[in-house]
C-alpha cells in the first residue's frame, strides 16, 4: 500500500528514498524531515560523525507548495562528508587507495564479500551501514504525519542499555516524548539513564561497544489493521519483519513476548470488557472508540490478537546487539587474501546507537501502520482517507441487532 526504496552508500554522495502510495494533500516541508533526522542523531555514545553530519534534505519530487501530490515522493539526504570521500567512493573507473581484507565478525563484511564475489569489505559495509536509516527516517516522517491525520502517534523509549535496565512504571504516553528525547540516552527513568551513561563511558574507555532494547508504542491505532486470513497480512508479522530489518537488531517481541511462554493461559491474555464512561478519562481517551466499544485493562498481547490490531496501544520491544565495529579490535578474523589469522580492520565507530535505534524503530512501525491503515481505509487524498476511517469507526459503534446474518445482500 505504501512502498519505499532507499539507495545510497554511507560515505557516498547522498542517500535517496522514494516513497510511493502517499495520498495527496498531506502538508510536509523539508524542515519536518530535518526535525525527524535530528532526532535520529540523538544519543550518548555516538561517534564524531553525528556532530558534523548535517543531513542536508532536498525534496526532489511528489511535493508542491508544501503538499503531497499523490505521486512518488523522492527525497535526497546529502552526505556532508562527501568531499572527503569523493575519490575513494568515486563511481568512475579506478582503484581504491586501500583495500579492507580483514572482515569484522558480526558485520555483513565476510558474508557479503563471499556472496557478491568482492575482495574489499568497503564494497559491502558502505551499504550495510546504519547510515541507511537516515533515508528510512525521511520516509517515516511522511508516514508519521499521515498517521497523525487519523489520531495515531508512535513513540519510543530505551528500556535497556548494556546491562542497565530502566525501572518502567506507567507506560510513557505521547506527551512524555519531549522529556524522553531530552535524556541523553532517551530513557524515561532518570536514575537508569545516569547508570546507562556511566556504562557507555566505561565501554568507550575499553574500546568496546554496547547493545540494548527500545520499547516502541503506537497510540490511537483502531481495531482491524492487519488480518488473520493469511501469513503475510498479520500485523504482528509485518511489524516483526520491519523492525528486524533495522541494522544490528536481533530480536523483536510483541507485548509480554518471551515472558508469556512461562505463564499459564489464565495469566497470559487480556480480558475483554465493555467500555464505561470512565474509560474516556484514561490515558488513551479514545480507547473505547478504537476498540469498537470493548476495552482491555492489560497489554500482554501488545495490541495485536490473531494478527489484527485490537484497539489497544501496540507495544513492541526491539533488541539491538552491540555494534560489530570495535574501537579496539580484539575479535579474531581471517585476512581473505592471505588466509592468515588476524584481527579486524579498524573503522571510526559509535560505542552504541541504541537511542537512535529507538527513533528508527518508531519510523519502521509508522511505515507499517500507515501502509496497513491505507489498505484498510484507502483514499487517494488525505481527506478521503480520514473520511473512510471516520465512517468505519462510526459503523463499529453500531451494535449488531442479532447474531443472525441478513438473508439477502443489502
Ligand atoms: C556506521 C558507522 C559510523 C556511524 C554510522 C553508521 O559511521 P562512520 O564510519 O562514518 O563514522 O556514524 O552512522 C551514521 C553515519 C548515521 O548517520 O547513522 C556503521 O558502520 O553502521
Amino acid at each position: 500500500m505504501l512502498r519505499f526504496l532507499t539507495a545510497g552508500e554511507s560515505h557516498g554522495r547522498a542517500l535517496v528514498v522514494i516513497v510511493e502510495g502517499m495520498p495527496a494533500g498531506l502538508l510536509i516541508t523539508a524542515e519536518d524531515i530535518q526535525r525527524g533526522l535530528a532526532r535520529r542523531r540523538l544519543g550518548f555514545g555516538r561517534g564524531p560523525r553525528m556532530r558534523f553530519e548535517a543531513d542536508e534534505v532536498t525534496l526532489i519530487s511528489g511535493i508542491r507548495h508544501g503538499r503531497t501530490l499523490g505521486s512518488p515522493i523522492a527525497i535526497e539526504i546529502a552526505n556532508t562528508e562527501w568531499p572527503k570521500w569523493e575519490t575513494e567512493m568515486s563511481p568512475a573507473p579506478g582503484l581504491p587507495s586501500k583495500v579492507l581484507t580483514q572482515p569484522r565478525p558480526g558485520h555483513a563484511d565476510l558474508s557479503g564479500m563471499l556472496k557478491y564475489g568482492l575482495n574489499d569489505a568497503r564494497d559491502v559495509l558502505e551499504r550495510a551501514s546504519a547510515r541507511e536509516t537516515a533515508a528510512r527516517v525521511a520516509a517515516g516522517t511522511l508516514a508519521k504525519l499521515l498517521l497523525q491525520q487519523i489520531g495515531v502517534d508512535v513513540i519510543s523509549h530505551i528500556v535497556q542499555l548494556g546491562p542497565e535496565h530502566a525501572v518502567v512504571g506507567a507506560m510513557p504516553v505521547v506527551a512524555d516524548l519531549a522529556h524522553i528525547d531530552e535524556s541523553q540516552v532517551r530513557c524515561a527513568d532518570p536514575d537508569a539513564g545516569e547508570r546507562m551513561i556511566a556504562t557507555v563511558k566505561a565501554a568507550a574507555k575499553a574500546g568496546d561497544s554496547l547493545g540494548g532494547v527500545a520499547e516502541v508504542i503506537a497510540y490511537g491505532v483502531p481495531v482491524g489493521l492487519g488480518s488473520h486470513v493469511h501469513w503475510d497480512r498479520r500485523l504482528d508479522a509485518l511489524l516483526a519483519q520491519a523492525l528486524m530489518s533495522i541494522q544490528a537488531v536481533k530480536a523483536v517481541e510483541l507485548g509480554d513476548g518471551f515472558e508469556l511462554a512461562a505463564r499459564r493461559g489464565s495469566e497470559a491474555h487480556d480480558a475483554i470488557r465493555m467500555a464505561t464512561t470512565g474509560d474516556a478519562d484514561a490515558d488513551e481517551p479514545a480507547a473505547a472508540l478504537l476498540g469498537g466499544g470493548y476495552v482491555r485493562d492489560t497489554h500482554r498481547a501488545g495490541g495485536v490478537e490473531g494478527g489484527i490490531s485490537t484497539g489497544s496501544p501496540i507495544v513492541v520491544r526491539v533488541s539491538m546487539k552491540p555494534l560489530a565495529t570495535l574501537n579496539r579490535p580484539i575479535l579474531g578474523t581471517v585476512d581473505v587474501v592471505t588466509k592468515e589469522s588476524t584481527v579486524s580492520f579498524k573503522e571510526r565507530t559509535d560505542v552504541t546507537a541504541v537511542p537512535a535505534m529507538g527513533v528508527v524503530a518508531e519510523t519502521m512501525m509508522a511505515l507499517v501502520l500507515a501502509s496497513e491503515a491505507l489498505r484498510k481505509f484507502g483514499g487517494d487524498s488525505v481527506e478521503e482517507f480520514r473520511r473512510n476511517r471516520q465512517g468505519y469507526l462510526a459503523a463499529l459503534g453500531e451494535t449488531p441487532s442479532a447474531a443472525v446474518p441478513p438473508l439477502a445482500n443489502g
